[in-house]
């Protein structure tokens, strides 16, 4: 009988598998033939060689990723790890795949909250098809009229449907208050070095014991600790700390793309008076830009949407 496993970590080629029913955690390795996996144009893994040809894509290399669902067999010494099952979405930094949510982790101060982060965190969550969720730490550290302000803004991701969460996460009764939504899911906290991510998770779970706060000032930059992809119990569901990073791309090569992965706009191209084909910039009766003028549309979400517009335009001069 075949037995279903999640991977949660991987560390130089060996997996550590919870078997879905039992539970037990179990060390294994991939079987040497899923390297050349035949992969079927209906299934999951299809998505990401689309653009190749059908022999590449028939002959696709699929290693098996931490969040992967896996069928094992234990009838030897070494148990090994025979199909994955497809994916729902994954992620390549960090390397993990069947994400339910990506935490966009923010402090309020120490580094300031960066709504352009957040707008281009935002973009890359819906095109990889993560439901993102927004968490800002350091509330401790915020003056009264920051956090007045930081909140005032964030209600408006909280009414195009984001949940947004507040912690002090050296308050670990502040963290418990705000545990509940990452009960039964799988979580990948995301955001800038230094903004307390490992704070987080120490704070969910004392026994980690991540490495935090060693930023040097020196470097510039954080120490990044975090190598290996893993998922963390918590409750019942699962955590992954990531490295944080300052940079993040778009990867949009048209301009025109770009209005696909704001549903907030997409919602009301139908009043522009271009429709669809409306990209919200400077066309004549622009139901988005009215509502950037009403205030209905967060005037800094709209600047940065013009921003990055300017950002994928640029890069096509350079190629
Ligand atoms: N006052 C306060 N300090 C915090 C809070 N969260 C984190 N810190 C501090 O912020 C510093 C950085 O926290 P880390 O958890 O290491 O940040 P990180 O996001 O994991 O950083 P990288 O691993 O480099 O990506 C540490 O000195 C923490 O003690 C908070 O809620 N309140
Ligand atoms: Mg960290
Ligand atoms: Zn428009």
């Amino acid at each position: 009988m075949k037995k279903k496993a999640l991977i949660t970590r991987l560390i130089g080629g060996n997996y550590t598998i919870v078997d879905v029913k039992t539970k037990k955690e179990l060390e294994a390795k991939a079987r040497g033939g899923l390297r050349h996996i035949k992969v079927d144009p209906t299934s999951s893994f299809h998505r990401t060689v689309s653009r190749r040809t059908k022999k590449e894509v028939e002959l696709l290399q699929i290693s098996p990723k931490v969040g992967d669902y896996c069928y094992y067999d234990d009838s030897e010494d070494v148990i090994l790890i025979d199909e994955i099952l497809p994916r729902k979405n994954e992620l390549s930094r960090p390397d993990i795949a069947n994400i339910d949510q990506l935490l966009l982790t923010f402090s309020a101060v120490e580094p300031a909250f960066s709504f352009h982060l957040l707008d281009k965190f935002l973009i890359s969550s819906y095109q990889n098809n993560l439901t993102p969720v927004i968490l800002v730490t350091k509330i401790d550290l915020a003056t009264k009229e920051e956090l007045n302000n930081l909140k005032r803004d964030l209600k408006y991701y909280e009414k195009i449907g984001i949940e947004v969460h507040y912690v002090n996460s050296l308050d670990i009764e502040s963290v418990n208050e705000e545990r509940l939504f990452l009960e039964e899911k799988v979580t990948v906290l995301a955001g800038q070095t230094g903004v307390g991510k490992s704070t987080f998770l120490n704070a969910l779970k004392p026994s980690l014991e991540l490495r935090t706060g060693e930023i040097s000032k020196a470097l510039g930059r954080g120490r990044h600790t975090t190598r290996h992809s893993e998922l963390y119990k918590i409750g019942g569901g699962y955590i992954a700390d990531t490295p944080g990073f300052s940079k993040l791309d778009i990867d949009i090569h048209l301009f025109e793309e770009l209005k696909n992965y704001y549903p907030d706009f997409n919602k009301l191209s139908s009043e522009c008076r271009f429709g669809n084909s409306c990209n919200h910039i400077s066309e004549p009766k622009c139901k988005v830009k009215e509502e950037v003028e009403s205030g209905n549309i967060l005037k800094s979400r709209y600047d940065n949407y013009l921003s990055f517009i300017d950002e994928i335009k640029n890069k096509k001069i350079i190629y």
